[in-house]
């Protein structure tokens, strides 16, 4: 873990995830967002790092988020602007957020389907090389032990009923278990609020810019709730959370250029870390074209 100083007073740790790492700021209710360039696969199964990934997603994701702001959509960055200067330790691979409480939930949205995409497992009607007319959005339950279990919300006489089913398997046959009422994540109505908020995010990301360069197949999204309550977009939007179909003006296939190149990688090689670190570069420079300026 790195150190952290603002005027030589080291910065604590509040938490420390399996990307991020979340540091106190003195004399704030903000926190400072670390990348610490891991990458993982198989729910924190297999772990790597890849120096210099950091700075990339953390340009990827920022703008977005400012982006996403500017369009009317609230998320974790503070009101006004932060100084990242006063900081030491860090190098392009931190922001500033606003302390919120997460929604154990990942929201997933899906434009197209693509092999190796979760739901055709759940879903045998649905095939690869599907482009939607109507969006499809999940629900998971953020829980690694389980291996972020499929959420499904049952409506019955006194209310909904959370349930969590193997993501991997066909709908029906895997049901795990029934959420105690302390465990679900988020209301009803506010789970139609987040529905939404990811399709209006949806269309935003869906910008003619970037689709000079590719294809959004799928992203996934967070929530948390701020200090007073409302409910706003947290975690990140890189590589790492979508699936990315470039096209190359060689005429070359189409190559999905996300974290599924190391997902779907059987060896870590040196190559390959480059190959990863390269297309998060190309990533981060095509979201800032696309939206440092929309
Ligand atoms: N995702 C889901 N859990 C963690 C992440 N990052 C993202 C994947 C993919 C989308 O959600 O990166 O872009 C759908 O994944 P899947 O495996 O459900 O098809
Ligand atoms: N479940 C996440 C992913 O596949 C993170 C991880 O595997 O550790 O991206």
């Amino acid at each position: 873990m790195i150190s952290i100083f603002h005027k030589r007073t080291q910065l604590s740790v509040l938490k420390t995830g399996k990307k991020y790492t979340l540091y106190e700021i003195p004399c704030s209710t903000n926190l400072l967002m670390v990348d610490g360039d891991g990458i993982t696969k198989g729910d924190g199964a297999e772990e790597i790092e890849i120096p210099g990934i950091g700075i990339w997603r953390t340009l990827m994701s920022s703008v977005t988020f400012h982006y996403l702001e500017s369009k009317g959509v609230r998320t974790h960055l503070p009101k006004t602007a932060q100084d990242l200067s006063i900081f030491e330790g860090i190098n392009g691979n931190a922001v500033v957020i606003s302390e919120c409480t997460p929604i154990l939930m990942e929201v997933v949205v899906r434009l197209q389907i693509v092999e190796g995409s979760s739901c055709i497992k759940r879903n045998q009607t649905l095939v690869p090389g599907q482009r939607l007319q109507e969006l499809i959005v999940e629900f998971y339950y953020k829980s690694d032990k389980e291996k972020d279990p499929f959420l499904v919300v049952v409506d019955i006489e006194n209310g909904p009923r959370f349930e969590l089913h193997d993501a991997k398997k066909k709908l029906g046959t895997g049901f795990i278990r029934v959420l105690s009422l302390k465990e679900i994540p988020c209301s009803r109505e506010e789970m139609d609020y987040i529905r939404e908020q990811a399709l209006k995010i949806s269309e935003l990301l869906n910008n003619p810019i970037l689709k000079k360069y590719g294809e959004l197949v799928d992203f996934k999204l967070e929530f948390g709730r701020d200090i007073c309550g409302k409910i706003v977009l947290i975690d990140a939007f890189t590589l790492d959370e979508c699936r990315f179909v470039c096209y190359f003006a060689t005429g070359e296939p189409m190559q999905d250029i996300s974290k599924e190149v190391f997902r779907k990688a059987k060896k870590v090689t040196p190559e390959l870390k480059k190959e990863i670190l390269g297309n998060y570069k190309w990533f981060a420079e095509a979201v800032q074209e696309a939206f440092a300026t929309a």
